[in-house]
């Protein structure tokens, strides 16, 4: 009878269900193996001083080759879903062209594991490993990456879409386009200033040709994740600076989805957006309402500060081009990140998101970076983790009771990992791994997690 009812759509929303998630370059390792070409990741981790230890995803956890016990670890959480990411150059090595099958062979076997452990495996294409082939011709500053970026959705979709009911295209289009072309602190590592623009709007057609290459074949749910933040400004003088980090944080996103226009207060800090040779006929209209369904991925919130004379404006400032000098304000606590605690911040996003865009929302990552502390009995104990998730999933369910709605919250993430330009210094997971052969332990999170889902404590 699972079978019948494959592909698992979108839950209805009676009851929050839980998940967890994880990204394929943070955790797969095995760069070189079934013919995966090199991504922009590999690029970028290999120039000197971008990581923090100097590391990359080359080993990770091996999760393609230890997928199994990857997915024993879930279903020992008793969550009902799992969120992974398909690395594009697994499927494309060259980007374009020519499948790998051997690639598609990995991700039906993860997809059929998961299954098999009655867990529902929801896919994001987009986990920011561009084939650096594609990187290599202008990548997300050109329309033409749009366009491959369809065409790979259609092959993994074809392969998959029996079984998986529920897309993402993107992961953190914000990260892809400021953070790896203005601040240049991820890949692809450049500094292009309101350049960065051109990404933007590549970004959003390229969900938009993806969606509409998807649905055309098969009955599936498919969404966008974005790493949307309440802005609040941290006195009234802030305000016009809020308008403008709100713009670039969360406007120049929702409203090509929700009124198929960039609205003013975007074009006031992004004039790019409104080159007609960017921002073509007809490509604002396919972007409306191209969205089933939205992902948010929710961390802290942002506080917006004018500089003070005398004090060095906040490096963040370099991944809001246009927007001006700012400082930003982070109260205590913070987790080992350095990201400040604040779970209303997740309850008013996830109700404002409801109702700016009314559609069904799914909280797909949440979560905290902690220290490794000390084991008891062979147990990591997390308490920060433990308090973090309690207080972000009750936060989600006032959102519900106050009307949002949200379908499920996603726990980032199930492994220590890759953590981009923080290496393997800052951790997020529920399981513990030893780098140096991969051991997984659940730590005190997890065993609180299956709780939950068991039902035996209530957040
Ligand atoms: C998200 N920032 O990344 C990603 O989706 C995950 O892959 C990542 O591991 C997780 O959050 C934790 O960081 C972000 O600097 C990384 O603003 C950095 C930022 C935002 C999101």
């Amino acid at each position: 009878d699972t079978a019948a009812r494959l592909p698992h759509r979108l839950p209805d929303g009676s009851v929050l269900e839980l998940g967890t998630a994880t990204a394929a370059y943070q955790i797969e390792g095995a760069v070189d193996v079934d013919g995966r070409g090199p991504s922009v990741w590999d690029t970028f981790t290999a120039r000197p001083g971008t990581i923090k230890d100097a590391s990359s995803g080359a080993t990770a956890c091996d999760s393609y080759h230890r997928h199994l016990e990857d997915a024993d670890l879930v279903a020992g959480l008793g969550v009902r879903w799992y969120r992974f990411s398909i690395a594009w150059p697994r499927i494309q090595p060259e980007g374009r062209g020519r499948v790998e099958t051997r690639g598609l062979d990995h991700y039906d076997r993860v997809v059929d594991a998961l299954l098999e452990r009655r867990i529902v495996p929801t896919a994001t294409l987009y986990h920011w490993d561009l084939p650096q082939a594609l990187e290599d011709e202008g990548g997300w500053l050109v329309r033409s990456t749009a366009e491959a970026f369809a065409d790979y959705a259609e092959v993994v979709a074809d392969r998959l879409a029996d079984r998986v009911g529920v897309w993402a295209t993107h992961n953190e289009p914000w990260c892809t386009a400021y953070l790896g072309h203005s601040a240049g602190v991820f890949a692809p590592g450049r500094r292009e200033g309101g350049g960065a623009h051109r990404a933007v709007h590549h970004l959003n057609l390229s969900h938009a040709l993806a969606a509409e290459r998807i649905r055309a074949a098969h009955a599936v749910d498919v969404g966008t994740v974005l790493n949307l933040a309440p802005v609040w400004p941290e006195r009234p003088e802030a305000e016009p600076l809020a308008e403008r980090i709100d713009a670039l944080r969360n406007r120049v996103w929702l409203d090509p989805l929700v009124d198929g226009e960039y609205g003013e207060s975007v074009l006031a800090v992004a004039p790019e957006l409104a080159d007609a040779e960017l921002v073509r006929p007809g490509d604002l209209e396919l972007v409306q309402g191209s969205a089933d369904w939205l992902g948010v991925n929710y961390y802290t919130p942002t506080r917006p500060d004018l500089v003070v004379p005398g004090r060095p404006p906040h490096p963040e400032g370099a991944a809001y081009p246009g927007v001006g000098d700012f400082d930003l304000v982070v109260r205590e606590p913070r987790t080992d990140i350095g990201w400040e605690v604040v779970a209303d911040g997740l309850e008013e996003l996830l109700v404002e998101t409801h109702r700016r865009t009314g559609l069904p929302i799914l909280v797909t990552e949440n979560g905290a970076a902690c220290a490794d502390a000390e084991r008891v009995d062979g147990v990591v104990q997390d308490d920060d983790r433990i308090d973090y998730l309690r207080g972000h999933l009750a936060a989600t369910h006032r959102a519900r009771a106050a009307g949002a709605d949200v379908r499920a919250y996603v726990v980032w993430t199930l492994l220590d990992n890759f953590e981009w330009a923080e290496g393997y210094t800052k951790t997020f997971g529920l399981v513990h791994i030893d780098p140096a052969d991969q051991t997984r332990t659940p730590k005190a999170s997890y065993r609180w997690l299956a709780q939950v889902a068991r039902g035996e404590v209530t957040p």
